[in-house]
């Protein structure tokens, strides 16, 4: 099978701002279209996200240079190769754009490629993506276990103004059972927030991820207080049924050595920061935290980790390794943390998203699949590359169509496995 056609378009993202586009069409007439997402808080080692910089479209964040060199580089240098052959086909991308982070071409026209790609041939195949991307890399996933829900609640940071300086606070499914009940629980804990929030006289609007961006929020702690009273109110047990994920996206609030806390008034040393977190963990069900340092500020990560580990949390890498094997590589010999964020555009193909989630299983690294802040699309591909690669959660925010897509698809998915 050899691509005969590759249409590449803008489109626009939840955010506002374009993104990219791209139908494949094989020889055979199948066809497979994706889009990317694109990031708010975006970590410094991500691939480029290259945008025209021409300020008389959408304020220079057009996407048509990567589009070109969809068209004119791109499609002519891998319209002869064997699309079955993702390997290569994402290997030559990269040898194409000739730089570390695919500055060049940019890693939103790559990765729209790559995964626009597997999905023609995936339905050529007639078989599920995840199926697809199961059989290519050999993941070896058990599919009796499918990723749980981390669904963001409460957002701040750099995807809401006025509230929380820690990004995100999310309710995380951690027992048993189906999916779908998990999300379910998930959900009607969010249902119940909203009240509680409202009966705090805070603001029930909602943030980037179409999560509760409560103004006027006391301090970083609040969030924990509300949701755990939420997820009582829904009739469920924190700590047992559901817990609370945190993603401080600490690279926001982080200058010069300190950690500054708009909220609270107050500039913090990592090793004060790192006692705050602490007495957070004696005190409430965490499930996860993510990011809780500044992206290089490795010494934090190291000492943090055996806190965590101590109340047996997670700490999730995302800025920290963004999808990179080789930023994940040190954090694994720097025993740096103990779980990783996968988003398929902080490194650009199909193939490093999934060698970056093999390293990360190898390792016994839990791997969280999540979607982006800045703008996302309809587009899936993130959940079944989540399922494919045996994900413990999905990441993502609890409403809008952009965001519940994706738990649309993952029940959709676990309907399928079950025979439904
Ligand atoms: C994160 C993400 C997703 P952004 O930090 O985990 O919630 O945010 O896409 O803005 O980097
Ligand atoms: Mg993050």
């Amino acid at each position: 099978m050899k691509i005969s056609k590759i249409k590449a378009y803008e489109i626009l993202a939840s955010g506002g701002y374009p993104t990219v586009e791209v139908e494949v069409t094989l020889d055979n007439g199948f066809t497979g279209i994706a889009s990317v997402p694109y990031g708010a808080s975006a970590g410094s080692h991500e691939a480029t996200v290259l945008n025209d910089e021409d300020q008389s479209r959408y304020g220079g964040k057009g996407v048509l240079k990567a589009i070109n060199n969809i068209k004119n580089e791109i499609f002519p240098a891998i319209k002869d190769l064997d699309v079955e052959d993702q390997i290569g086909l994402d290997k030559k991308m990269c040898e194409l754009d000739g730089t570390p982070n695919k500055a060049r071409l940019g890693g939103n026209a790559i990765l729209a490629v790559s995964l626009a790609v597997a999905r023609a041939v995936a339905n050529a195949k007639q078989i599920p993506l995840y199926r697809y991307i199961i059989d290519t890399y050999n993941t070896g996933v058990d599919l009796n276990k499918l990723p749980n829900p981390m669904i963001v609640v409460i957002e701040g940071g750099k995807h809401a103004d006025d509230t929380t300086d820690l990004q995100e606070f999310c309710i995380s499914a951690i027992g048993e059972g189906r999916v779908s009940e998990n999300i379910r629980k998930a959900i009607e804990s969010y249902h119940q927030l909203k009240k509680v929030l409202k009966e705090n006289k805070l603001s029930t609007n909602v943030g980037n991820e179409g999560a509760f961006a409560p103004n006027g929020i006391p301090d970083n702690e609040a969030p924990f207080k509300f949701i755990v009273e939420a997820i009582k109110r829904a009739g469920y047990e924190p700590g047992k049924d559901l817990g609370i994920s945190i993603d401080a996206a600490a690279s926001e609030f982080y200058e010069d050595g300190k950690y500054n806390l708009k909220v609270e008034n107050r500039s913090l040393t990592p090793d004060e920061l790192l006692a705050y977190y602490e007495s957070w963990l004696q005190k409430y069900p965490i499930a996860t935290l993510e990011d809780m340092f500044f992206e290089d500020d490795w010494d934090s990560w190291v000492k943090f980790l055996p806190i965590a580990s101590k109340y047996n949390v997670p700490h999730i890498a995302d800025d920290l390794t963004v999808t990179n094997v080789e930023r994940l590589q040190k954090a694994i010999d720097l025993k740096a943390a103990s779980a990783i964020l996968i988003k398929l555009n902080q490194i650009g193909t199909l193939t490093e998203t999934v060698q970056c989630c093999m390293l990360a299983n190898k390792n016994g690294f839990m791997t969280t699949t999540s979607h982006r802040g800045g703008g996302e699309t309809n587009d899936t591909a993130m959940v079944d590359v989540a399922v494919a690669v045996g994900s413990r959660f999905v990441k993502v925010g609890p409403t809008r169509g952009e965001r519940v897509s994706k738990y649309n698809r993952l029940m959709q998915i676990e309907s399928e496995i079950l025979g439904e």
